[in-house]
């Protein structure tokens, strides 16, 4: 398969490659070539912290060698914070999608459903969004598009309420996982953030060992301003791991490297557009392939 950060970060790549051209083979790095580069780091979403640490640990490195170091620390910081999904043990998958507004939670549930239903896998929806009736009909579209069962209410309902609905019904219908979609929130927001630990609470007395991934949906294009938004998510809503959005062309998508050394949350998906097939496992060799050519060039 074609690496897909090919594409999403193809406007970074020529700004960092653009920066990697003042090196000369066989002398040592010099400091301009190397503010250059940390720059377009930087111009890529690298918040400044970790494009300085990135920087730092290719100071030494001769200049024929400066893209391959700095591909594999990159790819030390984002491996570092891989981890294992915890696997339900009996019953279904329980599995949480929070975010701010818009940032692309119940599309990626839609893209999410498509992955587990391609490798055969029986899932349900549950529509705990029920703030606005216009989301739960969103989500309705997607599972009739997919083929799956939708757990709903009516809108105004307790969030909580559908949750434990949807739970119970994947238990009955011995479903492999279940996608909770989630109202966006900020994390602000004190008593919506205290409704996700409620779902959460609620859910665990039909699934116990659940739920078993919270996902925190981040739009790839907010910038460092995203990073905040997952700093504060990762306090209270017991996040497991990110899912990256909007990574299709012209994201400059380097936060994903700020997210894995400040947040130290492992990245689990990007979405690269807005069709249920645009959704990618994260990887991070590729990712960093996508960000500094190193394989075109190896
Ligand atoms: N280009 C692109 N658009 C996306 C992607 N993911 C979601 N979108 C679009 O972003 C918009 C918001 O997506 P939703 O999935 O509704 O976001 P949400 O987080 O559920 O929004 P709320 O429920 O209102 O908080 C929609 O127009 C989606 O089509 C993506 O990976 N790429
Ligand atoms: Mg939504």
């Amino acid at each position: 398969m074609a690496n897909i950060f090919r594409r999403a970060l193809s406007r970074s790549r020529d700004r960092i490659a653009g920066a990697l051209a003042g090196l000369v083979p066989g002398r040592r790095v010099d400091a301009a070539t190397l503010q250059d580069l940390e720059a377009a780091l930087i111009g890529a979403d690298i918040g400044a912290e970790t494009a300085i640490d990135l920087i730092d640990s290719v100071r030494e490195a001769r200049a024929e060698d400066v893209r391959a170091a700095l591909a594999a620390e990159m790819v030390r910081v984002l491996e570092a914070v891989s981890g294992d999904v915890a696997e339900a043990e009996t019953g279904p998958k329980v599995v949480l999608v929070v975010g701010v507004n818009g940032s692309g939670k119940t599309t990626s549930i839609a893209k999410l459903t498509r992955l587990h239903l391609d490798r055969g896998e029986k899932v349900l929806i549950a529509a705990a969004d029920t703030f606005r009736a216009a989301a739960v009909e969103q989500l309705r579209l997607w599972a009739d598009r997919l083929g799956v069962e939708l757990i709903a209410q009516a809108s105004g309902a307790d969030p909580a309420a559908v949750a434990f609905d949807a739970c119970q019904a994947a238990v009955a219908r011995g479903s492999d996982v279940v996608f909770i979609d989630t109202a966006g929130r900020l994390h602000t927001q004190g008593n919506l953030m205290s409704e996700l630990e409620k779902i959460r609470r609620v859910t665990r007395k039909v699934v116990p060992d659940g739920p078993h991934e919270v996902l925190l949906v981040l739009d790839g294009t907010t910038g460092q301003n995203g990073l905040r938004q997952a700093e504060e998510f990762l306090q209270s809503a017991g996040v497991t791991g990110l899912v990256l959005t909007k990574l299709d062309g012209t994201a400059k998508g380097g936060v994903a490297l700020t997210i894995a050394r400040r947040i130290g949350l492992p990245i689990r998906f990007v979405g690269t557009g807005e069709r249920d097939s645009d959704l990618a496992e994260f990887n991070a060799t590729e990712y960093v392939d996508g960000l500094l050519g190193t394989e075109a060039t190896q």
